[in-house]
């Protein structure tokens, strides 16, 4: 480890080999953290090298080069945006709406190429903005916007500043010229961020990622740029390498100069394929942190684009097949305000039902009441629904025109709409709060939701209506009471026959078997997500560990800061709390230790597993979780220190990418095996 002045501990000469190493291992480390999503270095140890590399450059500046990790962010522009003439103008894509408009494009692309089927690629279409990045001998030289396919503006100061994009192509054999094209995304969790922050700051805010992501390119300064979330993903290239004969290959090969592609990119057959393609990017789709609006189909074979060639602007040889669209008009009917888990009263748009997203859509959220009224939304406007990335669909923007006829500015209730109970300003947001606690019933139904949801314990069979009439008719009062109810109090309930009284009964009693991990997250403790409850079992390994523990010993564990250090210590300070764990496992609910080491290691520290497909037995974040209670990393892309592709059914291209790499690839069988072998009891 290297500390102190620079120009202390080296002689020039000295000064520019230990610059060109730190160089090259922080473009590497950036590589890693950007593109394969598979760090090896702590954040701690990466600035350490910057601030080093920052030393030394400041300290000899003839050391400095265009290429250097320090040079992403150059000078604010002076004036607008210069024009770019594209050498190659960048195309636009042919739509498809529906399945039969893909099935006239295959049956198409058969007669023209006279085949009886063709292979297509089949990738997520991003809801970006497209660029297209020149390298010269290697060396980035400009970026530039799509504009209107012909020309674009030139954003090359702002493209280098995202980190994902090479400077320099990692390769030793740089070809003369290549173009490479692609998106710039923003992530949806950065957005929100984004958005969070110009709030605060009393700016306008950015309608969805994708206009986040163009007003974030198209700033005069750099550094503003530097400081977005923007992501880049390469689908296409300018070249006249000739050894490239497919689609696929041509994504390895920009993969191995360095640029980011998506994942799950699939090689698809036949139509089947294709339509089976598109189905599973839908269901991806919601869980993915950058939004996309369709799949994009090429024909893999690059000899056969060129002979299918082009219509107007589109490339005969590539199909958009979009999905349902995100975005529609409808009433807003009234606004109800909603109580939460801890409280927090939450102001719900009452739809006239509209059609957005793939599904019908009746409620919307509002956030808060700041939210309200800066959207200047009223109930009877014509309102915009999103229905976007999460589940929740929200209210976007109010479209009415007629002023005249809007009803009142809408208001917040003082009073919880629940129980009556005073509402409280939660303090430093704009939230509020209903200050019942657990006397008022709304609270109370939305723990015991929360305590037996799919993430925490998993009861099946207790949904809403069920929980609603259990609090209202007094038979639950907290979540240990639900390990109290028999079969002839549950038959007495609304709709509840022999059969699913019984299946309840066995759902609750099979839960009692449970992880750490899922326990603490169903206890429901304030910012306590599932992520942060994995990260504190695999750390603490037992309940009365973390109880007893003080919040400094809690910030230890990555993901704890101070704000959920001090909600844990208060929740288990509480005596009502402890009884209601007391009460749990009195009433037999247990968890499996997890195994550790004489050494205190868990069994899969070191290992690195990668997720793909469609697991049957769980989804894929509980896999996720599982694994990282055990000790392993779970990262999103396969390398050849991966120690295991686990691989469920219809398995995306990280699938070829391990049998090249010849990274073992474990069925769902096996990873249950692993899972039962260190967590026994948890698994069936
Ligand atoms: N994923 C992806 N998006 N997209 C957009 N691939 C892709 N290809 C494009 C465009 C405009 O154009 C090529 C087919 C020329």
């Amino acid at each position: 480890m290297v500390s102190g002045p620079a120009s202390e501990k080296f002689a020039p000469e000295d000064a520019r080999q230990r610059a060109d190493a730190l160089r090259s291992e922080i473009t590497e480390h950036n590589h890693r953290y950007y593109v394969l999503n598979d760090p090896t270095v702590s954040d701690q140890h990466y600035d350490v090298l910057l601030r080093e590399l920052e030393a030394l450059e400041t300290e000899y500046p003839s050391l400095i080069t265009p290429e250097s990790p320090t040079q992403r962010v150059g000078a604010k522009l002076g004036e607008g945006f210069q024009s770019v003439r594209h050498q190659v103008p960048m195309l636009s894509l042919a739509n498809a709406f529906n399945d039969d408009e893909v099935l006239a494009w295959y049956a198409r692309l058969k007669d023209a190429l006279d085949q009886e089927t063709v292979d297509v690629i089949a990738e997520p279409k991003l809801d970006g903005l497209a660029v297209s990045l020149r390298y010269i001998e290697g060396h980035l030289q400009q970026g530039a916007t799509r504009g209107d396919g012909t020309e674009g503006e030139d954003v090359t100061q702002n493209v280098r500043t995202i980190r994902s994009i090479p400077l320099q192509l990692r390769t030793h054999t740089p070809p003369a010229e290549l173009e490479v094209r692609g998106e710039i995304v923003m992530t949806r969790s950065g957005f929100r961020r984004l958005n969070e922050h110009l709030g605060e700051a009393g700016q306008k805010l950015f309608v969805n990622p994708r206009n986040a992501a163009a007003g974030s390119l198209r700033q005069l300064d750099p550094a503003i740029t530097a400081k977005r979330p923007l992501q880049f993903y390469a689908y296409g290239a300018v070249t006249t390498n000739t050894q490239l004969t497919t689609q696929y290959a041509v994504y390895q090969w920009l993969q191995e100069l360095g640029f980011p592609i998506s994942s799950d990119i699939t090689v698809a057959k036949d139509l089947s394929g294709l339509l089976s393609a598109h189905k599973q990017f839908l269901r991806l789709r919601d869980q993915l942190d950058h939004d996309i609006d369709g799949v994009v189909y090429k024909v893999n074979d690059l000899s056969a684009q060129d002979e299918l060639g082009f219509v107007s602007r589109a490339p005969r040889w590539a199909l958009a097949h979009k999905f349902p669209a995100q975005e529609e008009v409808t009433r807003l009917l009234g606004i109800d305000v909603q109580v939460g888990r801890t409280g927090a009263l939450t102001p719900v748009g009452r739809l006239e039902p509209v059609f957005v997203g793939g599904v019908t859509v009746t409620n919307a959220t509002l956030h808060n009441a700041d939210e309200i009224k800066r959207k200047d939304v009223r109930p009877g406007d014509q309102v915009v629904v999103r229905r976007a990335g999460d589940v929740i669909p929200e209210i976007v923007r109010s479209i009415n025109t007629d002023q005249a006829k809007r009803s009142d500015p809408w208001k917040m209730p003082t009073e919880c709409p629940e129980c009556g109970s005073a509402v409280e300003q939660i303090e430093g947001q704009a939230a509020v709060r209903c200050t019942g606690g657990l006397v008022c019933p709304a609270q109370r139904k939305r723990a015991l939701e929360h305590f037996v949801s799919r993430t925490a314990m998993n009861i099946d069979g207790l949904g809403t209506q069920v929980i609603n009439q259990l609090v209202d008719e007094g038979l639950v009062q907290t979540p240990a009471d639900l390990y109290r109810l028999d079969k002839e109090t549950l038959m007495g309930l609304e709709r509840m026959g022999d059969k699913s009284a019984q299946n309840l009964i066995d759902a609750i009693d099979q839960s009692r078997k449970t992880q750490l991990d899922r326990l603490l997250f169903a206890l429901g403790i304030r910012e306590v997500g599932a992520v942060t409850a994995t990260a504190l079992a695999s750390h603490f390994g037992t309940l009365e560990a973390i109880a007893a523990s003080d919040a400094q010993t809690l910030e230890s564990v990555p993901d704890v800061g101070p704000i959920v250090a001090h909600h844990i210590v208060a929740f288990f300070n509480e005596r009502h709390n402890q009884e209601v764990i007391e009460d749990l496992q009195a009433l037999g609910v247990e968890y499996a230790p997890v195994e550790r080491h004489e050494s205190g290691e868990l069994p899969l520290n070191g290992q690195t597993y990668v997720l793909t497909g469609r697991l049957e037995s769980m989804d894929r974040s509980a896999a996720k979780r599982a694994l990282e209670t055990l000790g392993a990393k779970v990262t999103g892309s396969v390398s050849a220190k991966t120690t295991g592709l686990i691989s469920g059914a219809e398995p995306g291209s990280k699938y070829q990418k391990a049998e090249s790499l010849k990274v073992p690839i474990l069925g769902e069988e096996a990873l249950l095996d692993l899972l039962r072998t260190h967590m026994p009891d948890t698994v069936e």
